[in-house]
């Protein structure tokens, strides 16, 4: 079990967290990359595993840190498979918005599914509606559905979703049930998380976004009881090569949350950085700072929430 280690892993979201957080609102989104990827790196490589990068800043050639198949940690430990975005949402960040969080998701090998950054269509709900709805079902179905299992007028329910001009189509139609949008302009793991916790007032999110952060959510997903499903949107032949390169080869098919995390040995964790409807923001206090992280664990169900307060942030 992986259990034993999440305190180790939480160090890393948590340093990544702190860090990019001195760049809030800077306007700078490299900068608060940077230091939230050399951050999360430092601390890893202290952590007793033998870990394997599976998603992470990008290819060997273009990610200097966190490259994907980059050995990670002292060796001395399992062997494990890493999904990480120490900064997911750099603009938020830089522009001091919602829903910046440092977040990773461990498993044991071969239990995070290689995808590509290529796009997909993904729908992510709370555990009231898992087995309910169908992404390739008409939205208003779909809503009408998610209306009952949180037994609300469909009015009430509130749907999040990439402000991008590729869901101009899916934001008319959500509208036309009367259900309310949320539009976010980065951060859809975030919003995930807000759609598993229904003290947030968020019951899903829809639409188009990178593959990579599907995984985290569905990762999540796991330990929440919610659930993800996702289908991949190549945009042309080279896009369909890598992902039957990658060992995708029916890649029109609705990948369930256990296609996109099959690992039984699952921890997820997500530091705040900026505010989100789940998790607080990095709170620098006079000589110490504060972070809230979310620690779950699939093989135990365990959902915690962790509050740190620490005087140095990389120890
Ligand atoms: C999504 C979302 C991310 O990028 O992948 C989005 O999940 C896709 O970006 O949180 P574009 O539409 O700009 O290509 C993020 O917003 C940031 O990584």
């Amino acid at each position: 079990m992986l259990t034993y280690l999440f305190s180790q892993f939480t160090r890393a979201t948590e340093a990544a967290a702190i860090e990019s957080a001195r760049s809030i609102g800077k306007g700078d989104r490299h900068l608060s990359d940077h230091l939230a990827t050399e951050a999360f790196r430092k601390i890893l490589n202290t952590i007793d595993i033998d870990g394997r990068i599976a998603i992470g800043e990008g290819e060997r050639d273009e990610a200097p840190m966190l490259f994907i198949g980059e050995e990670v940690g002292t060796k001395n430990g399992p062997s494990v498979d890493i999904a990480v975005d120490p900064l997911e949402g750099t603009n938020l960040c830089a522009n001091g918005l919602d829903g910046a969080i440092a977040v990773m998701a461990v498993a044991e090998h071969g239990g995070l599914l290689h995808a590509p950054d290529i796009y997909m269509n993904k729908l992510v709900v709370g555990a009231p509606a898992k087995g309910k709805l169908d992404i390739e079902a008409p939205v208003k179905d779909n809503l009408k559905k998610l209306a009952k299992a949180y037994a609300l007028p469909i009015e009430e329910l509130v749907i999040v979703v990439l402000d991008r001009e590729r869901h101009i189509g899916l934001i008319k139609d959500i509208r036309a049930t009367g259900a309310r949008i949320k539009l976010i302009t980065d951060g859809d793991v975030s919003g995930g998380l807000d759609a598993a916790f229904p003290e947030t007032k968020i019951h899903a999110v829809m639409g188009i976004g990178a593959a990579p952060e599907g995984v985290l959510k569905a990762a999540a997903m796991k330990a929440l009881g919610g659930e993800m499903q996702a289908i991949f949107m190549p945009k042309d032949q080279a896009q369909i090569d890598r992902l039957v390169k990658m060992g995708i080869k029916n890649y029109k098919k609705v990948l369930t949350t256990n296609d996109l995390a099959p690992g039984e040995d699952i921890l997820f964790i997500a530091t705040g950085i900026t505010h989100s409807a789940s998790l607080k923001a990095v709170e620098f206090l006079p000589g110490s700072v504060r972070t809230q992280s979310l620690v779950l664990d699939s093989k135990t169900k365990t959902v915690r929430f962790l509050e740190t307060v620490r005087k140095d942030p990389l120890l």
